[in-house]
């Protein structure tokens, strides 16, 4: 598939690395395209909240069916047709499932070879069965034929469509050959209509990463989390502690599917085999484990590259040996001081994760790893603290819905407004938001097993609060998070005192290594702040969940209103 795709001049060859390449879309196809991805369904409210539409896409049957008779026969025409079976998860697993993708892309091929386990021998009995996620890609031929001498692949900006059959557990996408709009075992059947089977079989599947880590004493433990769209999942889950002793695992950078097993021990696998990981910001000192995965079997989509045939982008355009000329993501010779990055803000590495040198030991096995502790974040310039827990289940369930962030090149949206993103899952839910937060929170209401261990603790985190006085980050980030996870286990251990606050429970001063003046930058408690906050979350439950909201999380956030006048 690869030296198809570089002798029709779809992929450029890296060969300063090892069986690595170089593709670029069409520069109006470099995103996931929200406005355009929809969940088809009988009756609307099952798809999502009454109130309000900010939380996902519906369209009716009828509607689907119009658009896509409009939009797939013939779309194919004189293009190969591939059969992808796969499956997402361990084989073996009670959690692995099959799907099967049919596609006019061998660059999507290409991509779910590395990212889902392609293979007939995986799925021939679920295959054989029917069960099993039916996902149509095309890339699309527009009204007026495909463009002349594109080097990559043709796509269709203006009729995108991403529609989701739950019911049917079914995929159609149509127009773009990028991301999450097309590799569709990825947001398309892991997360959206794996939430659906999730619901319905009493299981979770999460935009979250899944890392190990391990304390000087050798205690490990496994924790999830979930951060929106190119807000540090890959970073987190790949990290180099930098404090000495600790180590971290990787189990998964994207995706969890977990499960209560019969001990009421919550266990999580990664449905994925490979990374689609942001560039840009990539860099030896910020992830060098990142950067020792992608330097064999990788493919780079809309970054630049090098005379020496490498791959860059921000910031390590800016540090390459004297003479190395730079041709950026749009083809042009580029150089450090450009006005214009030399990679798209969403140009992505796709690689296998058995090349990622931390992997877990355990990140294939069919049981899954058992989860400690759920953290929630999100991109919060001020505000809301480096990291506090949560009070207990419920009160976690409220602070992953009450979740935001600023926006990111993941999406189409322009950069930098705050927006609600609950559970990092606002373009992900397979069904109506409200009840996403209903069956979390009927999770952690279910009888337990006589001797299992305590639900998994709940957190809430933010890399990236800003000094209000110089703009800069508050924060150092990447390796220094460690000095966060580490107190989170310690806190699992039981072996950790916090002080209460009407947020939750915020570190002792020195308990993270810093203090005084840095703690109170790192740990800000302002009574205007959560007054602005509570106010704007009432007005999002309100115009979003309406009626919807179940009384709990309602009742979650008087709790909340209450002891901010009480500050
Ligand atoms: P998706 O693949 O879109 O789901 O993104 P992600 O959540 O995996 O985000 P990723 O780890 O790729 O990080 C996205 C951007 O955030 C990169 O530019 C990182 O450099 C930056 N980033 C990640 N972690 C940190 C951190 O701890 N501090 C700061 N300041 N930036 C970070
Ligand atoms: C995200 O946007 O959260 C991604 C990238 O992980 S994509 O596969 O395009 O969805
Ligand atoms: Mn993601």
């Amino acid at each position: 598939m690869l030296a198809l795709l570089r002798d029709q001049g779809a992929l450029l060859p890296l060969p300063k690395y090892d069986n690595c390449w170089l593709a670029r879309t069409d520069p109006r196809d470099v995103a996931r395209v929200e406005s355009r991805t929809v969940l088809v369904t009988e009756r609307r409210g099952d798809a999502v909240p009454a109130a309000g539409s900010a939380m996902g896409n519906w369209m009716s049957p009828q509607d689907f069916e119009a658009a896509a008779q409009e939009r797939f026969p013939g779309c194919m025409e004189g293009r190969t047709l591939y059969v992808l079976p796969f499956c997402m998860g361990p084989p073996g697993s009670a959690l692995c499932r099959a799907g099967l993708q049919l596609t006019d892309s061998a660059y999507v091929v290409a991509s779910m070879r590395i990212m889902t386990r392609v293979g007939a021998d995986y799925v021939s009995a679920a295959l054989a069965r029917g069960d099993f996620v039916r996902c149509l890609h095309a890339l699309g031929r527009p009204r007026d034929g495909d463009p002349p001498g594109m080097a990559s692949w043709p796509c269709d900006p203006a009729r995108t469509l991403i529609a989701h059959l739950p019911s049917q557990r079914r995929v159609a996408s149509y127009g773009s050959g990028y991301g999450g709009n097309s590799l569709l075992g990825k947001k398309c059947f892991a997360l959206r209509i794996a939430s659906c089977m999730a619901r319905d079989e009493g299981w979770l599947a999460e935009h979250m990463l899944i890392l190990g880590v391990r304390d000087p004493q050798g205690v490990k433990r496994y924790l999830a989390a979930a951060f929106p769209s190119a807000c540090g999942k890959t970073n987190l889950a790949m990290m180099t502690p930098a404090l000495p002793g600790w180590s971290v695992t990787c189990v998964g950078d994207d995706i969890a599917w977990m499960r209560f097993d019969d001990d009421g021990r919550l266990r999580a696998i990664n449905p994925e085999r490979g990374f689609f990981g942001v560039a840009p910001g990539t860099s030896p000192s910020t992830n060098p484990v990142a950067m020792a995965t992608i330097r064999r079997d990788t493919i780079f989509t809309n970054v630049g590259h090098t005379s020496d045939g490498g791959a860059c982008w921000d910031p390590i355009d800016r540090q390459l040996p004297p003479g190395t000329t730079v041709t950026s993501w749009l083809g042009r010779p580029w150089a450090p001081g450009d006005p214009e990055p030399s990679a798209h803000p969403n140009s992505r590495f796709c690689a296998p994760a058995a090349n990622c040198p931390i992997m877990d030991p355990a990140w294939e096995d069919p049981a899954g790893v058992p989860i400690d502790a759920i953290v929630f974040g999100g991109r919060r310039p001020s505000g809301v603290p480096l990291v506090f827990e949560a009070f207990d289940w419920p009160h976690g369930v409220f602070v992953g819905s009450a979740m935001r962030s600023e926006a990111t090149a993941a999406a189409e949206h322009t950069g930098g407004r705050l927006l609600h993103d609950p559970f990092a899952m606002r373009p992900f839910f397979g069904y109506n938001a409200a009840r996403h937060l209903s069956h979390w929170l009927a999770l952690g209401a279910r009888p337990r097993p006589a001797g299992a261990p305590p639900l998994p603790r709940l957190f809430h985190v933010n890399w990236f609060l800003r000094d209000d006085a110089t703009g800069s980050a508050a924060w150092p980030g990447f390796g220094h998070n460690i000095r966060v996870l580490a107190w989170i286990c310690r806190r699992v251990q039981g072996a950790e005192p916090a002080r209460a606050t009407p947020i939750g429970w915020f570190p002792l001063e020195g308990a993270l290594g810093v203090g005084g003046d840095e703690h109170r930058k790192l740990f800000p408690l302002s009574k205007a702040f959560w007054e602005r906050e509570t106010r704007e979350l009432r007005r999002f439950y309100l115009e979003n969940y309406g009626a919807e909201l179940p009384n709990q999380i309602a009742e979650q956030l008087e709790g909340l209103e209450g002891r901010v006048r009480a500050m």
